[in-house]
Formats: structure tokens, sequence, C-alpha cells
């Protein structure tokens, strides 16, 4: 289907099917333990947990003896002033949807009975600009930080220590309960980055937004939009607005594509802001680019427009590097589209130019580094950026996406003081397959099991790049094989949170034992929140939580009928057929009672 690149060979060797079996084995010993042990686990409420937090947070005081419940009266108090109000709506938000209270948001300097405060005084100066305290007593809850992208990671670790219930997008009945403790974070890396690839299957506004609340949840802090490519542009630009009618107008595999204007752009922005995320907009040139070439005829050399495509090869289009008008063309699309967005980077894509000369590639960046910077704007681009002559400016980020450890020019990129952006495609790639038989996704630079996406360290991964050279963690999700949110979610979860912990965890607390564990406490909220996951065999998934408890309580001495639902052991069940005094959760004489699933 794709053609394999110069520079995209990697062979995999079939490590997979070893680590299959002690996956198996686990997931096994998972399921038998719950089946053995069914009514003296079940009598035991699943808790929320301080161990369970992903991204692991950087220190933990839980205090067993005490737990905050959230009721009908508690309020939501935030710091006056703009800045809390914002991730206290959210907050409130994000809370009335399953409990059902009024929650209001108060503005208040103080903390109170009852009430969940967010707060910009206070703080441990350890939280810097992204971290955050949070305080959990018998009468409320407190989280502290400096600034609104503390408050609102500390909302995040607040909203993994309520019961997987508050994901559910509907009432649901409780009980809120926090368990009490404190909580000391900051990320390891200030750069925490999802990238989503519009261009070759064009995704809704609504879609974006909605990976944008999910992956917000695990401390990510950038989303990279891919917003054009061979396949598509998919953004107005108005000084040339063929490029959205036109080169917008399919994809790959010939649907009807799309692009967002302008509006539309500031809307995906506005959302992302309320989740204290920033938009990085990529605009892949100078390959990458046959959407461009084939919307106006006079960017290319020979002036004739190339007909759309739509298959998955790469490395073939180029703008022309020594006409007038492309270097007017990078100017419009950059003045219009910085003029649009708040946040300082602009990615210029620069990678896989196969079909564009050495003096060729030297001469465009020369030329488009300093129109990114006219514009306002800080330059990123993929790591073969550091191979341009004349070096590009040190302030350009160099986005690593190798496979091999060994990238000389990214490594002297480094030593000149370009920070680099890790996003090693044979582990941090989300578009590539689990294993074989992986329905999704691409193989060309291997299988990514979770283990593997998990297990490696941004600041040892490339060669000359050490700690101080990584501006953070970014996974990368490409589209030639995703049509759809479930398939985006199928492929980022549960690798999405595997990166966002190696961005924001200390690295003394990388462990791949202790990390499944909590991954596996994740299962319950996606399937609440309805998040379409990869049931990995490698990681102990807790029972989804289906069931809900408001039915009645399972009495022994009642009849029941077939049909009938009770709870009890904080599972949900549903009567096969008549019954009398069987325990549901026994097997009984035939077995009455089907499990309908654990509720919070
Ligand atoms: C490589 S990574 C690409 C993309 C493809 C991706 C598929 C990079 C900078 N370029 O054009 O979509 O592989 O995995």
């Amino acid at each position: 289907m794709c053609t394999t690149p110069p520079g995209r060979i990697t062979v995999r060797s079939p490590r997979i099917g070893a680590r299959l079996g002690s996956g198996l084995a686990a997931a096994l010993l998972v399921a038998t333990g719950l089946a053995a042990s069914a009514p003296a686990a079940l009598a035991q409420a699943p808790e929320s947990a301080y161990a369970d937090v992903v991204p692991a947070p950087v220190k933990l005081t839980p205090n067993a003896a005490v737990k905050f419940t959230i009721s009908a009266t508690t309020k939501i108090f935030v710091q006056p002033g703009p800045e809390a109000a914002g991730v206290g709506a959210y907050l409130g938000e994000l809370l009335r949807r399953p409990t059902g209270f009024p929650l209001p948001v108060v503005p208040s300097a103080a903390a109170h009975a009852n009430s969940i405060s967010l707060l910009l005084t206070g703080a441990d100066p350890a939280v810097g600009d992204q971290g955050y305290q949070l305080d959990t007593t018998a009468d409320r809850v407190v989280v502290r930080a400096t600034k609104a992208a503390g408050l609102f990671a500390g909302v995040q670790t607040l909203r993994q220590l309520l019961p997987a219930a508050v994901e559910s997008g509907s009432v649901k009945p409780g009980p809120w309960t926090v368990p009490g403790g404190s909580v000391l974070d900051h990320p390891r890396f200030g750069y925490r980055g999802a990238h989503l690839d519009v261009a070759r299957h064009f995704f809704p506004v609504a879609t974006v937004k909605r990976y944008i609340d999910e992956i917000a949840a695990y401390k990510i802090n950038t989303l990279h939009l891919h917003l054009t490519d061979d396949q598509g542009w998919r953004i107005e630009i108005k000084s040339w607005p063929k490029l959205a009618t036109y080169g917008g107008s399919t994809q790959v595999g010939g649907g009807p594509g799309g692009y967002y204007t302008q509006e539309q752009y500031k809307e995906i922005i506005a959302h992302a802001a309320s989740r204290q995320m920033t938009v990085i907009p990529e605009f892949d040139m100078p390959g990458h680019t046959n959407s461009a070439l084939a919307s106006y005829a006079e960017l290319n050399c020979n002036g004739v427009a190339p007909p759309l495509r739509t298959d998955i090869e790469v490395g073939y289009s180029s703008l022309c590097i020594n006409k007038d008008i492309t270097y007017k063309f990078v100017d419009d699309v950059v003045r219009e589209i910085a003029a649009l967005t708040p946040g300082r980077y602009f990615h210029l894509g620069g990678d896989e130019a196969h079909a564009t000369s050495e003096a060729d590639y030297n001469t465009f960046m020369a030329k488009v580094m300093p129109i990114v910077a006219k514009h306002g704007k800080t330059a990123m681009g993929w790591h073969e950026v550091a191979k341009a002559k004349p070096d590009v400016p040190t302030s350009t980020v160099i986005q690593f996406w190798d496979t091999k450890a060994n990238n000389p020019a990214v490594a002297a990129a480094a030593a000149r003081g370009n920070k680099v952006l890790m996003s090693p495609a044979n582990k941090a790639y989300l578009d590539m397959k689990y294993n074989a038989n992986t329905p999704l996704g691409l193989n060309w630079a291997g299988y990514i099991e979770v283990q593997d996406a998990y297990n490696w360290n941004p600041a040892t991964y490339a060669q000359g790049v050490g700690e101080s050279s990584v501006f953070g963690v970014e996974a990368p999700l490409w589209s030639e094989t995703l049509k759809t949110l479930s398939d985006i979610e199928f492929m980022a979860f549960p690798r999405l949170p595997a990166v966002a912990e190696l961005g924001w965890s200390p690295a003394s607390s990388h462990n791949w034992d202790a990390f499944k564990q909590r991954l596996g406490a994740q299962a319950p909220r996606w399937a609440a929140a309805g998040i379409n996951y990869y049931k990995s065999p490698q990681v102990p998934w807790r029972t989804p939580v289906t069931g809900t408890c408001d039915n009645p309580a399972w009495a022994p001495a009642s009849v029941y009928t077939g049909g009938t639902l009770v709870s009890h052991g904080n599972h949900e069940w549903r009567a096969k057929w008549w019954t009398r005094g069987d325990e549901p959760g026994t097997t009984g004489r035939w077995g009455v009672w089907e499990d309908l699933g654990t509720c919070a």
C-alpha cells in the first residue's frame, strides 16, 4: 500500500509473541481472581485511589482516616479573577453532569467548609507554573497553584480520585467521595503534546474538541494540528481560497474531505484554551504539498496543476523553490494563520521532502524561517530541518521522529542550543499497529504495544539530546487509516496516557509494573465516558463500570422473577429466572444471576 521511503525502513523482530504470553497470563489471573472470590471481593467498592492516578504525581500522602463527599449543597469557590474562574466553570460543568448537583461557582479568596476551592495563593513554590497542590480533608478539597494551568492539572487529578462514574454523561447515584490526603505535583517537561493529522482524513470540529477533552484528562497541554498534506488542505486561507475549497475537497480513499473555516479554527483554539491547551498549527512544506499544488497551477515549476491525490504515498510533491510566488504564498498563509493563533509556535513541517533537492531545501528553509519570525512566531519543524544549511535559528524546535537513536544532525542542533521535541516513531507514534492483528494503523516503524510506548526515556533516547535539550514529548497520530473518533480513540488509548506519563511524571517513578496497574484502573473511566480503547493483554484491566446501584438491594427472603434487577456487593444483577435465596455472585444451583457489572 504505502511505499517505504528512504530512512523509514525499520525491521522489527517478532518479540510481541513472547510478551503476549505473559500478558495473557496476567489477564487470566485477574479474571480468575475475580470469579473465584466474587462475593468477598464484591462486598468492597473499588475505591478510587491516589495510587491509580495517571500520570503518576510527584508526591502522594493519602490519609485513609478521612474522606470528603460532594453533596447537593457543595460549592465551588474560585480565586477572584478570570484565571481561576475559567477552571471553576470547567470543573462545575464536569461534575454537574454525573452528580446532578447545582455546584455553584463562587468567587472567594479563602477556602470554606463543604466546598472545592481553586486558589492561586499559598501553593508550595515547587509547583512552578503548571503544578498544583491538592488537599482533601473531611470537609473540603483545596487545589492551590500559581497559574490556571496548575489549577486545571489539579482538577484532572481530583477527577481521577472520584468514582469512575464521574465520567458518565448522565446522572448517577454516587456517593461522590474523594479519599483524604494530599498531592504535590508538577511536570517533568513543560511541553506535553498530542498531534492529530486532519489532512489524510478530515475530522469535524466536534471530533477535535472531544479528542482535546480526552487528552486533557492526562495533562496533555499542546495540540499539534497537521492541517495540510498531499491529500488535503484543511483550513480556509482567505487570500488563496481554492486551497480549502478545492485542495480540501477529498481525502485518503477518495471521500469528500472537508476543511475548517477560520471561525471554526478559532473555535477549536478557544475550546483548547478552556482546557489549558495550546494549539500549534502545522503547514507541511516544501514536500507534502500536493493539495496546494493541485489548487494553484502557478505554485508548480512547470505551471501545470497536478490532480488531487487520495493514495498514501509520500515524498513526491514539492513547492517550486525558485519562484517568487512560492514565498508570497508562504507569507500569506503564515500571516493569516499567525494572526489567528495565540500560541507562540508555527510548525512548518519540512519532513520527507524527497522531491526537493538538498540545495533547494536549504534555499527554502533559509527564506521561510524569517517569514515565520516576521509574523511573530517561533518555528518548529520535523527533524529534517536540523540538516538545513545555513543552520536554522537556535529558537527553532526540532521534532525528532526517528526510529534510531543516532541522528547526528539532531545531536548537532542540540549542541548549538536548539530544543528537541521527542516523538520517536517506534515509541510515540499512535498510528502504528499494536500487533499484526490490529485492524487500523501502519507498521513501518514496527508494532507498538503499550509497554513499548511506555518503556523509553525522552532524555536518553536520542544520542546527544539530554534532559536539558528536551523540549518535551509528543504523541503523533497520523490518519491514513483512521476515519472516525472511535478509530482515533482506539489508537490513542491506552498509549497516549503512556506518553503523557513520560512527559509529566518524574523519571524516578518510571516503572512498567506500577504503570500497568494504574492504566488498568482507567478502564472503568473510559467505559463510563464511552471511550473506545484497545484492551491490551499486557494490562490488568479493572472491570468496567457498567451497572447502576439504584436498584433495590437483594434480599435473601424475596422471590424474584426473571428479568428483575437488584444491587448487591456493588454490582448490578439481573435474575435469569425465578429465584429465592440464591445470593448474586455465588453460582447458585443454576447460576441464576447475570452480573451486569460494578457500579461506583
Ligand atoms: C511519516 S512522521 C510521516 C507522515 C506519515 C507517517 C505515517 C513524518 C514527519 N512524516 O507523513 O503520515 O509517517 O506513520
